[in-house]
C-alpha cells in the first residue's frame, strides 16, 4: 500500500452463502464454543492446559516471559523432548502397531511405519548421526524426496536436539548453498532421488555442487530411493550402511522448552530468505494443539492427510509435529496429483479411507479446472473435515471443493497462517463455526489477531486494512537466525507493540475475518485500495474461470489500472470476447471500480513451488519490464507464454 495513502481496503466482496456445522460433529467435536471464553478470560492458562496435552520431564516455571519484547520465552524452565512427544510415548502407551504413516510411492509402492516402527528408525538415526559427531545445537541441513527417512531424519535431529534446516527438494545448488552456508550446516542428509511425474528426479547432483563450496560441512547421509547412480564424494555416507547397523534404542534427553528446534528459510518472493527460527515447547504445544482443534482429530478412527511437501512449513506442523504429538495415522505421499493420471489423490483418499483432507487453493482450482468428473469417479465417502492454507482461497473454490471433494457434507476450514507463526491462528473450528466461503473467520482460542488502519488502530466492523497480531503466542518465530534486528524491522516495526504479517483483511459486519493477501500486492486504483483477492475471486466466480491472478499496472489516468490473467475451466473454449464478458461481470459483482483495464487468458501462471501466485512477475509482464528473479518459479517457461498474450489484449473502454 502506498504509504502516504491514509485509506484502508475497500470492502468489495460480498458473500451470503452460509453452512452450519453437521451436528454430529458439532455434539463430539474435540474444541467447542467454549473454548474461546475460557482463553479470553485468561489466555496464559488456556495455553497452559494445552501444553499439559504435552509429557513434560520438568514442568516450566512461567509461562509467558515477555519482559524483552519481540523477544518471547514461553514454558521457561521446562524440559522435554519433541520426538519423545511424538514417538516414544504412544508407544509406551500401548499404540506401537497404530500406523503413523501409510507412505504411498509415486511409482505406487508402499511402507507401512506403526509407531513402533518409527522408534525404532528414529533411534537409528539418532544413533547414527550421534556417530557422525552430530551435537546438541548443530544445525543439519535436509534436502529430501518426500519418503519416510524424511520426517525419520527430523525427529532424530529433534531427538538429540539437533536444529534441522529443511530444505524443499525442488530447490537450486544456489539456494540450496545459500541455506547450508547461513545456517553453517555440519550435516547434509539428502537421498539419490525422488519419484516426480513418473520419473526418478535425481538429487544427489545438486547437493554435490551445493556442497562443493560449503565448508562446514562434514558429511553428507544419502538414502538410496531412485537407484539412480551416484558419485560418492569422501564426504557421503549411505543410510544403509550407517543408519541400518545402529542400535535401535536411543535414549530420548530432555531438552530446554527453548532450544531451537528447527530453521526453515521463508518461501519470501523478494531480497536473501530468512531463516525463521522456532523452538522446542511452546511449538509443538501450539501445533499439537491446532491440529487437535481445527481438524478435530480422533487419532483412535481418523485417517489424516496432508498434501503439502514437508519442505514446507506446512509439512513441518501438519505432516510431521503436529499429527505425531497428537498420535495420528497419516497418510504421506511423494508425487504429484497427476501422476500416473489426474484422479491419484481422490484415488489415495479412496484407497486408505481419508477422512480429513488438508490442501492449497491452487490444488483446489487445479482440480476445477481438470474438471468435475474426476472426483465423482471415486468413493470419497470417507471424508469428514477439509481444510484449506497457503492463500486466500476463493469463496467459489471453496464451494467447489466443499461440494465436489466434500459431498457437500464435510465443512471446509480456510486456515490462515505463516512460516513465522508456527501453527495455525486464524481458522473456523469446524464443530463450532458456521462455514463462510472465503473467510478464515476468527482467531483461534489463545490467538489475539486484529485488523487495524494506518495508524494501528482497530477498524470496525465492515472495515478492512492490516491485519496484525497483538500478543505473542506459543509457536510464534523467536527470532531470524543471526539476525535479531532485521527481525524487529520485519515483523515488530510497522505498528508499535503488534506482530505484523504483511497481510491485508477486513472484517465482515458480524466480525469474522477475510484475508485479502500480501499489502504489497493491494492495487490503488482512483483512491481506492483494492485487494488482488477480491478481484481474484470475482473472476473465478465467472463458471468459465477456473484460476485468475490480478495486477496493479501504472496507469497515466487512475494511478494503477487493474490487469487479470486467467485460466479458463475444463471445457471453456476462449473466445474473442471473453475478456468484455469478464470485465463485465467483475464490474456487476464488485463495482464498477474494480472492472480489470486488461484480461488475458493464459494457459499457466507463474507459481513458487508451494503453490502461491508470484504476482510481482505478472506486474512485471503488465508493465512491459524486464523479468525479475524467477528462481523460485515452478517453471520459468510459463512466463514466456503469457508475455506472447500481452500485446493483443486490449483494453475495450
Ligand atoms: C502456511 C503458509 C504465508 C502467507 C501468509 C498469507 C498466505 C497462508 C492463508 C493465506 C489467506 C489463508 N496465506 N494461508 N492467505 N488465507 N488461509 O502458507 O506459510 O508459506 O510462510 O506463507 O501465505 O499471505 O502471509 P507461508
Amino acid at each position: 500500500m502506498a504509504p502516504d495513502n491514509k485509506e484502508t481496503l475497500s470492502n468489495l466482496l460480498q458473500e451470503s452463502r452460509r453452512f452450519p456445522p453437521p451436528p454430529e460433529l458439532a455434539a463430539d467435536a474435540n474444541v467447542k464454543a467454549d473454548a474461546y471464553d475460557e482463553a479470553a478470560a485468561d489466555r496464559l492458562g488456556f495455553w497452559e492446559r494445552a501444553a499439559d496435552r504435552l509429557s513434560w520431564a520438568q514442568r516450566w516455571e512461567t509461562t509467558l516471559d515477555w519482559s524483552n519484547p519481540p523477544f518471547a520465552k514461553w514454558f521457561v524452565g521446562g524440559k522435554l523432548n519433541v520426538a519423545y512427544n511424538c514417538v516414544d510415548r504412544h508407544v509406551e502407551a500401548g499404540r506401537g502397531d497404530k500406523v503413523a504413516y501409510h507412505w504411498e510411492g509415486e511409482p505406487g509402492d508402499t511402507r507401512e511405519i506403526t509407531y513402533a516402527d518409527l522408534q525404532r528408525e528414529v533411534s537409528k538415526a539418532a544413533n547414527a548421526l550421534i556417530e557422525l559427531g552430530v551435537e546438541k545445537g548443530d544445525r543439519v541441513a535436509i534436502y529430501m524426496p518426500m519418503i519416510p527417512e524424511l520426517p525419520i531424519a527430523m525427529l532424530a535431529c529433534a531427538r538429540i536436539g539437533a536444529v534441522h534446516s529443511v530444505v524443499f527438494g525442488g530447490f537450486s545448488a544456489d539456494a540450496l548453498r545459500s541455506r547450508i552456508h547461513d545456517g553453517q550446516a555440519k550435516l547434509v542428509i539428502t537421498a539419490d532421488g525422488g519419484y516426480r511425474r513418473g520419473n526418478p528426479n535425481a538429487l544427489k547432483p545438486t547437493v554435490d555442487e551445493a556442497v562443493a563450496d560449503s565448508p562446514t560441512v562434514e558429511k553428507v547421509l544419502v538414502v538410496r530411493r531412485t537407484g539412480q547412480d551416484v558419485a560418492l564424494t569422501d564426504k557421503d555416507v549411505w543410510w544403509h550402511d550407517l543408519v541400518d547397523r545402529q542400535s535401535d534404542t536411543h535414549e530420548a534427553r530432555p531438552h530446554d522448552a527453548e532450544d531451537p528446534l528447527y530453521i526453515l528459510y521463508t518461501s519470501g518472493t523478494t531480497a536473501k530468505p530468512k531463516g525463521i527460527l522456532h523452538t522446542t515447547g511452546g511449538y509443538l504445544t501450539q501445533v499439537a494443539y491446532t491440529h487437535h482443534a481445527v481438524f478435530d482429530l480422533k487419532p483412535e478412527t481418523d485417517v489424516y492427510w496432508c498434501s503439502a511437501d514437508i519442505g514446507w512449513v506446512t509439512g513441518h506442523s501438519y505432516i510431521v509435529y503436529g499429527p505425531l504429538a497428537n498420535g495420528a495415522t497419516s497418510v504421506m505421499y511423494e508425487g504429484t496429483p497427476d501422476t500416473p493420471h489426474r484422479g491419484r489423490w481422490w484415488e489415495i483418499i479412496q484407497k486408505y479411507k481419508v477422512s480429513i483432507f488438508y490442501t492449497a487453493p491452487t490444488a483446489i482450482r487445479t482440480f476445477m479446472k481438470w474438471g468435475d468428473d474426476i472426483p465423482a469417479k471415486y468413493d470419497l465417502s470417507s471424508l469428514r473435515i477439509l481444510g484449506s492454507v497457503g492463500e486466500p482461497i476463493n469463496p467459489e473454490a471453496y464451494v467447489w471443493y466443499r461440494e465436489h471433494i466434500g459431498g457437500d457434507r464435510c465443512p471446509v476450514v480456510d486456515t490462515w497462517w505463516q512460516t513465522e507463526t508456527g501453527g495455525i491462528m486464524i481458522s473456523p473450528l469446524p464443530g463450532v463455526s458456521e462455514g463462510k466461503p472465503g473467510a478464515a473467520m476468527r482467531p483461534l482460542p489463545g490467538i489475539t489477531a486484529d485488523v487495524v488502519d494506518d495508524q494501528g488502530h482497530s477498524v470496525p466492523n465492515g472495515g478492512g486494512g492490516f491485519l496484525v497480531v497483538r500478543d505473542p503466542w506459543p509457536a510464534m518465530l523467536r527470532t531470524i537466525w543471526g539476525d535479531d534486528q532485521r527481525f524487529i524491522d520485519t515483523y515488530w516495526s510497522r505498528f508499535e507493540g503488534m506482530y505484523f504479517p504483511g497481510d491485508g483483511a477486513k472484517r465482515d459486519e458480524d466480525g469474522d475475518l477475510w484475508l485479502l493477501g500480501r499489502v504489497d500486492d493491494v492495487m490503488l486504483v482512483s483512491g481506492h485500495n483494492i485487494s488482488t483477492t477480491e478481484v481474484e475471486s470475482a473472476l473465478v466466480s465467472h463458471p468459465k474461470v477456473a484460476e485468475a491472478a490480478v495486477v496493479g499496472a501504472t496507469d497515466p489516468v487512475t494511478g494503477q489500472g487493474i490487469v487479470a490473467f486467467t485460466i479458463l475451466r475444463g471445457g471453456a473454449e476462449e473466445s474473442e470476447d471473453i475478456a468484455k464478458e469478464l470485465r463485465d461481470h467483475v464490474a456487476r459483482t464488485l463495482g464498477p471500480i474494480a472492472k480489470p483495464r486488461q484480461i488475458l487468458v493464459v494457459p499457466e501462471l507463474p507459481k513458487t513451488r508451494s503453490g502461491k501466485i508470484m504476482r510481482r512477475l505478472l506486474r512485471d509482464v503488465a508493465e512491459n519490464r524486464q523479468l525479475g528473479d524467477v528462481t523460485t518459479l515452478t517453471d520459468s517457461s510459463v512466463m514466456n507464454l503469457i508475455a506472447e498474450k500481452l500485446p493483443s489484449a486490449k483494453s475495450d473502454d
